[in-house]
């Protein structure tokens, strides 16, 4: 596996799942503090509550980082820590909180990529509409300024929004996360306000921090069909459009994907949305952030509402959370954006597994082999798609921690670090060590 000398090796995670003091120092409600305490929402009646604790262990986390070498480390700024209404009157404890972490990572040499949305949306916004609110991409304009005016001057990375598909899916479409709604106009509508609020943050970054490196980081799938009967292909390009085209045509073309716009509008889905709006979020970028875990396979099924169902083949080898394992759609996917949308640069800003392993472990190591062979395997099949011309800078691991994995709380554990989360103990995995050895071998050449 050949990579460039300098590139950005690093691990991710996001506020709500590592953080914990959910409700501390001024820290608003957020979205996934009202679902989570809705009983039947997460497994088990889980909750960010605590966490990782990482609120008050972050120097031991960043400790632990170094150890491991990593070059970069991306984290995400927590909205309501920063406004606890969402917008108006800031909290200056929240805003300290990450200028702690920002001086921390820098003291020690690595280089932070802040996201400024993973989910953690205020409460008191959804309360007046969420992302189906038109006024969204100008509340998320002032929060994006406050971030930028307190961490612009040791920030130089950001991006402006993680994965809008589940926002907009998982939250308002299949109501399996939070605000846990179902309604198809409420997840379109959802959709476009990302895309709205993506650019707005941009237009803000540029204008106030003109040397930053600016991106947004999308969850991209390949879509393959079953057969290769043209019904189950024109079922994998309608799921190519939802999962991939519906949110990388806005932020690279400024439109919307002539074929999905043309169902959609015959199903009634976009009534209220000015799909000539959406040209807003093309704006200049950096670079584009891709997280890639699977790839999906789909077949025609005149029974779903859109005419597409996915399918898992048997006997494929599968992670925890069933997804299969499929090394060659990272280069596949790779390769494709770089030919079709050419961004200036890309990073894979998260890819990783879930593994069933222990909640306790004895020792100072646990051995995950399937997870270093997963990585091992996903690294290079990036090396590949770099071999062959796309302009990969960087990789970040999901997940430097254990963490709370959402809808499926704290049974689904993606760390390279283990995280008892009775003791907060942490444990370094066998594929720490392994990431830590291939950034070793890397800044050699
Ligand atoms: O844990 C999530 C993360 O928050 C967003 N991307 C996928 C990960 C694994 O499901």
């Amino acid at each position: 596996m050949n990579f460039p000398t300098d590139f950005l090796w690093g691990a991710a995670t996001a506020s709500y799942q590592i953080e914990g003091a959910a409700l501390e120092d001024g820290r608003g409600e957020c979205i996934w503090t009202r679902f989570s305490h809705t009983d039947g929402k997460v497994k088990h009646g889980h909750t960010g509550d605590v966490a990782c604790d990482h609120y008050h262990r972050y120097a031991e986390d960043v400790a632990l980082m170094q150890q491991l070498g990593l070059r970069a480390y991306r984290f995400s700024i927590s909205w309501p820590r920063l406004l606890p209404e969402g917008t108006g009157a800031p909290n200056q404890a929240g805003i300290d909180f990450y200028n702690r972490l920002l001086d921390k990572l820098l003291e020690v040499g690595i280089t932070p990529f802040g996201t400024l949305y993973h989910w953690d949306l205020p409460q008191r916004l959804e309360d007046r509409g969420g992302w189906t609110s038109a006024d969204m991409p100008e509340w998320f304009a002032e929060y994006t300024a406050l971030a930028a005016k307190h961490y612009g001057d040791r920030l130089k990375h950001w991006i402006t929004l993680n994965e809008p598909w589940c926002t907009a899916f998982l939250g308002y479409y299949f109501g399996i996360h939070a605000p846990g709604i179902r309604d198809e106009r409420a997840a379109f509508r959802a959709a476009h306000h990302t895309h709205l609020a993506h650019g707005r943050a941009i237009q803000v970054l540029r204008e106030m921090l003109p040397q930053a490196q600016l991106g947004i980081t999308l969850n991209l799938a390949v879509e393959q069909p079953l057969t290769d009967d043209p019904r189950d292909q024109q079922a994998a390009q309608i799921a190519d459009g939802f999962q991939n085209r519906w949110f990388l045509d806005p932020v690279f073309k400024g439109q919307y994907p002539a074929d999905l716009l043309a169902l959609l509008r015959e199903r009634g889905t976009l009534e209220g949305i000015d799909p000539e709006a959406v040209r807003l979020a093309a704006q200049p970028l950096d670079f584009l952030g891709i997280n890639y875990y699977t790839r999906q396979i789909v077949r025609h099924d005149p029974n779903s509402p859109h005419g597409f169902t996915v399918v898992l083949p048997e006997n494929v080898p599968v992670t925890d959370m069933n997804w299969e394992i499929y090394p060659q759609g990272l280069r596949d996917l790779l390769l494709r954006v770089h030919r079709e949308y050419a961004p200036p640069a890309i990073y894979v800003t998260e890819n990783g597994a879930a593994f069933p392993e222990p909640e306790h472990v004895e020792g100072d190591l646990l051995d995950d082999p399937q997870r270093v062979a997963y990585l091992q395997s996903h690294f290079a099949a990036a090396a590949e798609a770099l071999a062959q011309g796309v302009p990969l800078k960087g990789y970040f691991v999901w997940s430097l921690l254990d963490n709370f994995e959402w809808a499926e709380g704290y049974t689904k554990r993606f760390g390279i670090v283990h995280v008892d989360f009775t003791t907060q103990k942490r444990t370094l995995k066998r594929s720490a060590l392994y990431l830590k050895q291939v950034i070793q071998d890397s800044a050699v050449g």
